[in-house]
């Protein structure tokens, strides 16, 4: 499947009810209310949604503008939001040697999965990523790492069960020194005994990552559920808050009619979105591209 077609068949539960709130209606003040709550079901927040709705209403259309004149405009005012926070990403530049790449989130987000699909798009562009499997809790979480280095060929750096993560972290920089990896992507664990927990163990990841090589982590990743709804605006406050975020990644826009998400949360957060996950598949992972994302959602 092409690259555009993925994103555009990943969005189509959300594109299905914004088009049918559009398609085919009568242009009256009906048909405005009826687009607007089509975009707040979406997800993309009362306050956009308004925005979106004054914008369109503006223009005092005749009952004979046709819907696909209206859909453009649309997709033009969305794109417009989120182009400032595309990202060059996938282009692969990465300027430390290891860069290294901190994956967090919450459990079953998609971090492991992710992980692996980012070393598999450097590893196309030449570079050589080292996978850290820092999740030592969960032998089948370095199980399921393991999985995916062999799969894509990526060398992969594993502690004893229950080794220290942080330690492991500090360690993997000289892992990748020795073996020439010029990328270090550390998974880390999603879940501990409580939350507060989860976050000291990050802190503490962070900072010996930082003791080995005081400019890194160089990057670190949110990887966020596209189906958790509005809830995913509480995580992303305490990842922020607690470890700092420089990127997020939206993952399972394949499964959601709540695409829309995307927009709320970079009008918010204004972090740049770095890609988007489609697939469970190795290269189900995306450039987010404001103007794709913007006509997929509209199904254009
Ligand atoms: N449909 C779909 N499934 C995904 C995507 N990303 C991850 N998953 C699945 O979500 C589940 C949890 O992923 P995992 O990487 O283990 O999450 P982690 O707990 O954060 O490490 C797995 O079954 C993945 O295959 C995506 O973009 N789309
Ligand atoms: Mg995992």
């Amino acid at each position: 499947m092409s690259f555009l077609s993925k994103i555009k068949s990943a969005l189509q539960k959300t594109s299905r009810e914004i088009s049918s709130s559009i398609a085919g209606k009568k242009i009256d003040e009906n048909f405005v209310q009826q687009m607007e709550d089509a975009l707040i079901l979406a997800d993309v927040g009362v306050e956009t949604a308004t925005e979106l709705t004054e914008k369109i209403s503006a223009r005092r259309f005749t009952p004979e503008t046709q819907a696909e004149e209206i859909k453009q405009l649309l997709i033009k005012e969305i794109t417009a939001m989120l182009a400032p926070y595309e990202s060059n990403f996938f282009a692969g530049k990465i300027d430390h040697n290891p860069y290294v790449i901190l994956v967090i989130g919450v459990n079953g987000n998609g971090k492991t999965t992710t992980v692996a699909k980012i070393a598999n798009i450097f590893k196309n562009l030449g570079h050589r990523p080292l996978l850290v499997a820092a999740d030592t809790f969960r032998a089948a979480a370095v199980e399921q790492l393991a999985y995916w280095a062999h799969k894509i060929q990526a060398d992969i750096f594993t502690g004893k069960e229950k080794a220290d993560p942080a330690g492991l972290a500090y360690n993997s920089l000289d892992k990748a020194r020795q073996n020439n990896n010029d990328l270090v992507l550390i998974d880390t664990a999603g879940r501990m005994q409580n939350r507060d927990d989860l976050l000291a163990e990050l802190e503490k990841i962070k900072r010996s990552v930082k003791k080995n090589d005081a400019t890194a982590p160089h990057s670190i990743i949110l990887i966020l559920d596209g189906l958790t709804g509005q809830s995913v605006h509480n995580q992303v406050d305490i990842f922020l808050e607690k470890i700092g975020v420089d990127g997020i990644i939206i993952t399972k826009l394949d499964g959601t009619a709540k695409g829309g998400a995307l927009i709320a949360l970079t009008r918010k957060y204004k972090i740049p979105i770095l890609a988007v996950g489609v697939g469970e598949n190795i290269d189900d992972l995306k450039p987010f591209n404001a103007g794709e994302y913007a006509s997929a959602i509209l199904d254009a």
